[in-house]
């Protein structure tokens, strides 16, 4: 039976509504790890994007920005976005709807409202709450060891909240070997910098240990545009002798976000990370070299999308996911995911949410469903005309895949 458009197009809007989601990549922390999960209207409000933006408008100068406490800093941002213009950038009009959908009456939505209807507190029941609003049943961390504050919790905790992964993040490995030398030392390994003797073995140590204590699901650095490999330098030899036979070996995959170029503007602390193209050469070759490798990529400019999706084609332990910070915007979140589906059916990961405060769960999966929902329609419209019906298991089991299974069977692969 051919079912007319709008019935096909009701059918993926409730899948795709009622789906829930694993939400790859985050900055959100289990609330045994206590301070770490932000929450509130102050937070939402001084999330980085917002402070990128607020100072296009109230001009102040940094360092008395900074000087300001958390709430008079949401004030700020509150007045600059919300009073002094409308909210029509894609972190502002998310400020917006994670209000309608924590119950305010957006249509008078206030400073002291929002501030009231948010919890700055993440007690268990608004963690459900939230979760179920955005209908997310899995968080995947960031968890960074070597964090100060990060590590001291995870040697106090024992267990933690199942909801949440642990994911080891690398940055400082990677990225600054040099700068992280003492604290390494200062934790019993020994290393140095010329990674002589027992240093690859030690950082070996290292990374198993942190896996263990973290359970992480998969470990991941980011990289700007000085990204190579091989490399014979110390990230090349870390990432080959180190990373990879660790990943390998534990059959964890490598994530790897490719294209921040940070701190392009240190004035504005972190709000002041950029975007660089990049070569997407060294993924094909760590892809190619590394067959036994699995790595999950995201790129940040809008330049590599398409480069990125044909590597995904050539290599298939290479999974796409995300729609990372930058073209994390309706107009490119839709652009990549229509690419991404012609080119790879649903074989990639659409979105994560990167969400550092708890609410912005609400508002980054509504948006990723809005955009999820109408690539869908318009596609399945396109198979039923040429005659192939899809059925609701059918797109039942591909809204799962994209929003769970690709990236769970990828990980246990
Ligand atoms: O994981 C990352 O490196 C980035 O997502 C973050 O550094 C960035 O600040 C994040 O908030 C972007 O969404
Ligand atoms: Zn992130």
């Amino acid at each position: 039976m051919v079912r007319d458009g709008s019935s096909l197009a009701s059918m993926v809007e409730t899948v795709v509504d009622s789906a829930t989601v694993t939400d790859m990549h985050t900055h959100l922390f289990a609330p045994e790890l206590g301070s770490l999960l932000l929450c509130g209207a102050d937070e939402l409000l001084t999330f980085h994007y917002l402070i990128a933006e607020s100072f296009r408008v109230h001009q102040m100068p940094y360092e008395q920005f900074w000087a300001l406490g958390k709430r008079e800093q949401s004030e700020l941002v509150w007045r600059s976005l919300f009073e002094h213009n409308s909210p029509l950038s894609e972190a502002a009009s998310g400020v917006v709807t994670v209000a309608k959908q924590l119950g305010c009456d957006t249509g008078d939505l206030t400073f002291n409202g929002l501030r009231e209807a948010l919890s700055s507190v993440a007690t268990p029941e608004y963690i459900a709450k939230v979760l179920d609003l955005a209908g997310v049943s899995d968080i995947v961390m960031t968890n960074d060891p070597f964090d100060a504050e990060e590590s001291l919790l995870w040697a106090e905790m024992t267990n933690h909240d199942a909801r949440f992964h642990g994911s080891l993040r690398l940055d400082q490995l990677m990225n600054h070997y040099e700068a992280i030398i003492p604290s390494l030392q200062a934790q019993g390994y020994e290393v140095d910098a010329g990674l002589s003797g027992q240093s690859l073995a030690e950082i070996r140590r290292f990374l198993e240990n942190w896996i263990d204590r973290t359970k992480a699901v998969y470990v991941a650095f980011s990289v700007a545009d000085d990204f190579t490999y091989p490399h014979a330098g110390t990230r090349g030899r870390i990432l080959e002798q180190v990373v990879l036979p660790v990943c390998k070996d534990r059959k964890l995959p490598l994530s790897l976000m490719i294209g921040a170029r940070r701190q392009v503007n240190p004035a504005l602390r972190t709000a002041g990370d950029s975007v660089a193209s990049v070569s997407i050469k060294p993924v094909e070759a760590l892809c190619r070299l590394n067959p036994d490798n699995k790595f999950l990529v995201t790129l940040l400019s809008r330049e590599n999308q398409h480069d990125i999706v044909v590597t995904a084609r050539k290599f298939n332990n290479l999974m796409l996911f995300g729609c990372w910070w930058f073209v994390n915007t309706d107009t490119l979140v839709e652009e990549i995911t229509r690419m991404r589906l012609e080119l790879l059916g649903p074989t990639f990961i659409p979105q994560h949410s990167d969400a550092r405060v708890l609410e912005q769960l609400v508002y980054k999966w509504d948006r990723a469903r809005a955009v999820v929902k109408r690539v869908l329609i318009d596609k399945y419209a396109a198979l039923a005309n040429a005659g192939w019906e899809p059925s609701h298991a059918d797109i039942q089991r591909d809204v799962d895949k994209l929003f769970n299974r690709n990236f769970w069977e990828f990980v246990k692969r």
